[in-house]
This record gives structure tokens, C-alpha cells and sequence, in this order.
């Protein structure tokens, strides 16, 4: 049965982060896959999760299950986290799900049961796994214009000219902020564009929003998704607490359905339950204990949001840096837009040739199409990175 399986490559960034582990050389920089690191090089655990975790730990009274629905406190708070000052947050629902990409699927699955005939549009380009998900959710995968290669910053008018061409059986899937790979996010000028064009051509707005906080604050990375459900009826929103709470591997996430009336949304998550039950059936625990935990008291958000600044503020200055360094270096200013990139990413547009220079000669891992993970360096690093890129570019 299983003989004609063919060998697979799998998912290049996961394979990347498999081969640096096991690269012997201690001089080494995985600018990969996108997990935030410290300093020292550590991806440490938040000490508000910490915390929390001593806290779920001693007060936990039950592993029973929790049903389709996940744990129901996070589903309020991680609402209300997105979408507190909205009058959204009088007609959503939200289901807790195995992280962000557990969102992802089960809407896709959501999408497919409503209308099994709509187009997801995904940005050019996008998340590595937006369009595997969506299209084993069975539905058909299109892209949009994104970003511009010379100025690496989105070119808004092709996607807005693209987007006014959509219509009532297409859904359109936005970064929310830290657009992944690129970093490039849209102004907000282009969301509310985006608005007037859903109401005018009936597109279904889809937020991914995976790195909420790590690009210009909690408040500040909500005001594209604000604007959407401030004026669209109906939208869709995936989440995730891998980046902004550091649970990764706890799976913690969220999908929000936002409808015209709360019933429609409860009614909405029903069937998404029902999704869930034809698949993982029920969510892991611990990440979404761990969130409501920090949520539901003032002292540990404060504690969280007081070193989520800081990691912001790390990436931003290394951004900063970044820039200052190439500056000097190449009297230049042909890499400004590292400090006018948000979040973790930022996509340089370097060949292959150039990237398997970099790893097998300077031993830096940095993702196919370019994309380094600014988040993954240390400050000291800094100096040898550019004099690397620079010591290659033109091949
Ligand atoms: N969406 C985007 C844009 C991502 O970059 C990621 C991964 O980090 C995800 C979704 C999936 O996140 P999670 O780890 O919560 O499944
Ligand atoms: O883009 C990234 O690096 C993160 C992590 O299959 C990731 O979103 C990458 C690939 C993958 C799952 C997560």
C-alpha cells in the first residue's frame, strides 16, 4: 500500500533548522526559522509564562477533557485581546485551536463547508504553509501582488488593483502586521482601501495574525485588523501565541469568526466545532491555561507586556543596526528597508547561490528567497553578517 509513496524534502525551513543543528562548526548564525532569540543566542520562556505555569501547576484540579471548544476562558480573553474598542467584539466567536495553523485549517475547512467553490488569495509571497492548508482544505489558491523586489517595500497599487477585481466567491488572506516573509506590512492608508473593497466587491477578509505585538506594539500591530472589522461584516481571524507569549510548542492559538449578529457567530463556531471533530477533535490545554492565566491577572500582563516590549525593542534596534552597519560599509543606503521592515523578518531577494555561500562558507542559515530571521541575531553578530553578504553579493 505504502510502496508507491514517494521520498519527500519536506518543508524547507524546518529542514534548514535540522541541518544547522548538525552542523559541527561552534562559529555559526541560523537566521531561519522564525523564533525570537535573546542576546545569548536562547529562546527563553517568558517569566510571565513562567509564572503563570507555577500557577496552572498548583491550581489545576483536572486533565479531563475540556471539549470541542478548548478552554472557553481562552477563547474570551484572546477575543477580547484582538478585539477590545471594536464592536466586533459584541458579534464573534472564537475557538481555541492547535496554534495559528490549526486556525488556519480549520477556517479553511469553514470556508470550504460554506462556499467549496472560493478562491483563497494569498499574498505574492506568503507564509510557506498558506497555501498547502488552504488547498488541502480543498480549496483553490490564488496570489495577489505583494511586494515590490527592487524597493522590498509593497507595492499597494498592484495589490489594491488586483483586489477590486475580486469578488463575493473569494476570500483574501492578510498578515495582519510582520508580514512573513518579507516583513513589509501595509499602510494603513491600503487596509482601509481594503475595507471600501470588501464592501464594494464582496471579498471575505481572512487576518492572519501570528506575530501580534512584535512589530510596533500591541496596540499599534491591531489598527490594519481594527480597520477591517470596524466597517466589514463579516471576517475571519487566525492567531497565534507561538511569537508573542513564546509558547511554540504548546500549539496555542485561535480561530475568530466575526459575523453580522452574535448568533451568526456562535452559529458559525458550531459548525467549526463540528470541523475540529473530523480532525484533532480537541485542542491542547496547557499554552491556552497558560494565556488566560497572564490575561485574567494585572500583574502578570504587566509582567508580559513589559518583556514583549523588550523583545520588540531588541528587533527594532538590531533593525537599526543593521542599517547603520551597511551604511558604513557600502556608503549606501540600498539596505534602509531592514529599519522599515516590522517583526521578525526581513526578505533580501539574495540567489541561492549567494545563500549556500553564506552556509557553507560563513556557516549563516538563512531561508530560501533570503528571508532572515532578524529576530535570531546577536548584536555582536552584526559586523560579520555584513561583511558575509557583502563579501558575496554579485554572485
Ligand atoms: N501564520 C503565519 C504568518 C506564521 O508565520 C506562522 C508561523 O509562525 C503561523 C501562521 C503558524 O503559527 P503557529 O505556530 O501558531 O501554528
Ligand atoms: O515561517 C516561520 O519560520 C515560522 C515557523 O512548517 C514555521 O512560521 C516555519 C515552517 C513551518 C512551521 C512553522
Amino acid at each position: 500500500m505504502f510502496q508507491a509513496i514517494p521520498a519527500k524534502k519536506g518543508d524547507s525551513i524546518l529542514a534548514l533548522m535540522t541541518e544547522y543543528k548538525n552542523d559541527p562548526r561552534t562559529e555559526k548564525m541560523d537566521l531561519g526559522i522564525g523564533v525570537y532569540r535573546d542576546d545569548t543566542g536562547n529562546t527563553p520562556i517568558m517569566q510571565a509564562v513562567l509564572e503563570a505555569q507555577t500557577l496552572l501547576h498548583n491550581s489545576e484540579p483536572t486533565k479531563a477533557y475540556q471539549g470541542l471548544i478548548g478552554d472557553a476562558e481562552f477563547n474570551e480573553v484572546i477575543a477580547k485581546l484582538l478585539l477590545q474598542g471594536t464592536d466586533a467584539l459584541n458579534r464573534c466567536a472564537a475557538l481555541h485551536t492547535p496554534g495559528a495553523s490549526g486556525a488556519l485549517r480549520n477556517l479553511g475547512d469553514l470556508i470550504y463547508a460554506t462556499k467549496p467553490d472560493a478562491t483563497v488569495w494569498i499574498s505574492n509571497p506568503s507564509y510557506v504553509n498558506h497555501r498547502p492548508i488552504m488547498e488541502k482544505a480543498g480549496l483553490k489558491v490564488a496570489e495577489y501582488p505583494y511586494l515590490n523586489p527592487e524597493t522590498k517595500l509593497v507595492d499597494e497599487q498592484a495589490m489594491l488593483a488586483k483586489l477590486a477585481e475580486l469578488g463575493e466567491n473569494d476570500v483574501v488572506l492578510l498578515h495582519g502586521c510582520c508580514h512573513n516573509p518579507s516583513g513589509a506590512d501595509i499602510s494603513i492608508d491600503t487596509w482601509q482601501s481594503i475595507a471600501e473593497l470588501a464592501n464594494k466587491t464582496g471579498f471575505l477578509p481572512f487576518v492572519d495574525i501570528a506575530y501580534h505585538g512584535l512589530g510596533d506594539g500591541l496596540v499599534e500591530d491591531l489598527k490594519g485588523l481594527h480597520t477591517i472589522v470596524n466597517q466589514v461584516e463579516e471576517v475571519l481571524i487566525s492567531t497565534s501565541c507561538s511569537k508573542n507569549f513564546g509558547l511554540y510548542r504548546e500549539r496555542t492559538g485561535a480561530a475568530i469568526v466575526v459575523t453580522n449578529t452574535q448568533q451568526q457567530a456562535i452559529n458559525s463556531r458550531a459548525l467549526m466545532c463540528e470541523l475540529a471533530r473530523g480532525s484533532y477533535s480537541m485542542p491542547p490545554s496547557h499554552g491556552a491555561g497558560v494565556v488566560k492565566t497572564i490575561l485574567n491577572d494585572e500583574a502578570l500582563t504587566a509582567t508580559w507586556k513589559q518583556e514583549l516590549t523588550q523583545m520588540t525593542q531588541r528587533v527594532q534596534g538590531l533593525r537599526n543596526a543593521l542599517v547603520a552597519e551597511f551604511q558604513a560599509k557600502t556608503q549606501s543606503n540600498r539596505y534602509d528597508y531592514f529599519a522599515q521592515h516590522k517583526g521578525m523578518f526581513s526578505l533580501t531577494g539574495f540567489s541561492d547561490a549567494m545563500l549556500e555561500k553564506l552556509k557553507q562558507d560563513y556557516g549563516i542559515y538563512i531561508v530560501q528567497g533570503g528571508r532572515i530571521n532578524v529576530a535570531g541575531l546577536k548584536q555582536a553578530e552584526i559586523p560579520q553578517l555584513i561583511s558575509a553578504i557583502l563579501a558575496c553579493e554579485g554572485l
